[in-house]
């Protein structure tokens, strides 16, 4: 029979990339929604500081609380850019609500260069996402980092956030994030996460891997 996990998230994209990723695992990925304010996103130093105080607040919301068989989900990621020191990193929400994709890419104005592996170099970027699974009183967190670059453009597509101009690095047969200028066997071709489809970001993406570091530790189903 399969596994109720309740995923807390305003984001239908995560929840989304979630199912796709854990229902096949025979998990029910349902989004537990609560009202807006509800759950307070603290402003503090890393992720896993905010996954295991949204986690904390959201038990008080689960159907059967804390006595459930069921699991309860919290991911939380962020885009860090290398030249602007880790910004946006835990404020990202704040920066995509504020500044925007476009915003982003006005701060990296001065780092722009006709050629496409400096380029690269210059607007490294990194997706970072800790997922949180709650279980019977027990928190196990997993961990996942896409490399990658801030695009020069905004290309629009199926994606969400900043999908619109990261460009994951091209990955090895080992799916290890290639230095820019070599192409390996799972790549996006240049494309952002914005101009390709989910199952081609599920290849590279943060919240697969942080997910996939979760699998290893969660009951099974
Ligand atoms: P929650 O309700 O789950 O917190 P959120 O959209 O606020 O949803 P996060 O706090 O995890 O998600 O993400 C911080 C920001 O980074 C947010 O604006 C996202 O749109 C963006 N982001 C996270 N993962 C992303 C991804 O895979 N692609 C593009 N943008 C992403």
């Amino acid at each position: 029979m399969n596994r109720t996990v309740w995923f807390l998230t305003g984001n239908p994209g995560k929840v989304r990339e979630a199912a796709h990723h854990l229902a096949p695992l025979g998990y029910d990925v349902k989004q537990l929604e609560v009202p807006n304010g509800t759950i307070v996103e603290p402003q503090v130093d890393t992720l896993e500081e905010v996954a295991q105080s949204k986690i904390e607040q959201a038990l008080a919301h689960v159907p059967g609380g804390t006595e459930t068989e069921d699991l309860l989900l919290v991911e939380d990621a962020g885009l860090f850019i290398d030249a602007l020191q880790g910004f946006p990193g835990v404020y990202s929400s704040y920066a995509l609500n504020t500044i925007g994709c476009t915003g982003v890419l006005r701060l990296l104005n001065h780092l722009e260069s006709e050629d496409t592996v400096q380029c690269a170099q210059l607007r490294s970027a990194q997706f970072q996402a800790v997922a949180a699974l709650w279980h019977k009183g027990e928190l196990m967190f997993g961990h996942g980092v896409c490399q990658g670059w801030i695009a020069l453009n905004a290309t629009e597509g199926e994606g969400f956030g900043f999908d619109p101009i990261f460009t994951p690095y091209d990955l090895d047969e080992f799916d290890e994030p290639l230095k820019p200028g070599n192409y390996g066997p799972i790549s996006t071709h240049g494309k952002t996460f914005g101009a390709i489809s989910l199952e081609e970001k599920q290849k590279f993406s943060h919240r697969q891997k942080a997910l996939n570091d979760l699998l290893h530790q969660m009951p099974s189903a």
